[in-house]
């Protein structure tokens, strides 16, 4: 909790009415978007996707990453797989930065996800400007940590459970729209990496909720296909649909990947028994799910970001 004085908080509140026209700007840009494209999709989960992956960077060990910066304009992290696609909705922001140039990057592309699940009818977002842009050259972490950033053996092992997990599910006949939602929550929740970011379980099923919306890009990903069947409405539809499936593909045994045939087991097993209640909770009740979303997204784009210190997240508004 801030103890936030009183001139910042008077600064705090001129930044939220002075934010309105960029966040209108991003609202229509993704309204002009889904108009101009008449398919259906629209840019709502990429600028989720963009603004987590702006974040999800962030490695408390180190005190590296994370949105500020928004490094992923340059090399390495524009070129790196994960993140692959994401240079789309970094073009189609160039626009609302070009009409707002006080606001950084790193302030945009996480503002972006934020009005992108508000206007999919989602839960308003806690969200604070003061993210300053990089140079070209400054730090990036070293590798990808997304989504495996946690210590020593994750390249090798959480790699591998994500090739190994892929590959299973090309091959298999299960592999449809509801699949790789399973993948998600299976591969993140026993995984240290969100805890390694100070994320409960419950926090973690939360931000996983955000794959209501949006979908797969075979050119991004690889896999095809959205996860619930209203792509662009922010719903606990992820858990209502996860619950509902009871579809729990094994992907590892005693820590390590699951190196035999494709199989299913139990959700009752070790790494899925905490968040299965949450999941359970969360697909009875959106509104607990809204809640908690909007605190635990928040905070996703706040890792590493010194705002109360920084007093710079109100100097443009
Ligand atoms: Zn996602 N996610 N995600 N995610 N994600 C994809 C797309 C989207 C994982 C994952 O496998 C993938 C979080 C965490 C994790 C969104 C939000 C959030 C895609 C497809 C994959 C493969 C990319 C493509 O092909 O375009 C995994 C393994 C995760 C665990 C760590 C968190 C946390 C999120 C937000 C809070 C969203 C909105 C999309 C849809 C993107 C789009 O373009 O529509």
């Amino acid at each position: 909790v801030l103890s936030l004085s009183p001139t910042v908080v008077e600064a705090k509140a001129a930044s939220v009415a002075d934010v309105a026209p960029v966040k209108r700007a991003i609202a229509d840009l993704i309204e002009d978007d889904a108009e101009k494209r008449g398919d259906g999709t629209s840019l709502t989960g990429t600028f989720v996707r963009l603004a987590w992956h702006c974040a999800g960077t962030y490695n408390k060990t180190t005190g590296q990453g994370g949105s500020n910066g928004a490094r992923m304009r340059f090399d390495p992290e524009a070129s790196w797989g994960a993140n692959a696609g994401l240079d789309v909705p970094r073009k189609a922001l160039e626009d609302v930065k070009a009409k707002f140039p006080e606001i950084s990057y790193a302030d945009l592309y996480t503002l972006a996800g934020v009005v992108a699940v508000e206007e999919a009818g989602g839960p308003k977002i806690p969200f604070r400007l003061g993210r300053t842009d990089a140079e070209n050259g400054e730090t990036s972490p070293k590798e990808c940590g997304l989504p495996d950033a946690d210590k020593g053996s994750r390249k090798s092992t959480a790699q591998h459970v994500r090739d190994v997990f892929y590959r299973e599910f090309y091959a298999s006949r299960l592999f449809d729209r509801v699949s790789l939602f399973v993948s998600s929550l299976i591969y993140c929740s026993p995984g240290a990496y969100f805890k390694g970011m100070g994320f409960s379980d419950k926090e973690i099923v939360a931000l996983l909720g955000a794959h209501a919306l949006g979908r797969c890009h075979t050119d991004r990903s690889g896999y095809w296909g959205p996860w619930t069947f209203a792509e662009n409405t922010f719903s606990n539809e992820y858990f209502r649909l996860l619950v509902e499936e009871r579809w729990s593909p094994k992907v590892s045994h005693n820590g390590k990947p699951w190196e035999g045939p494709d199989q299913f087991e139990d959700s009752t097993g070790k790494l899925m028994m905490l968040p299965r209640k949450v999941v359970e909770l969360y697909a009875k009740d959106e509104d607990a799910f809204f809640k908690d979303f909007a605190s635990a997204f928040s905070k996703l784009l706040e890792l590493g970001v010194d705002l109360p210190s920084a007093k710079a997240w109100y100097q443009f508004w």
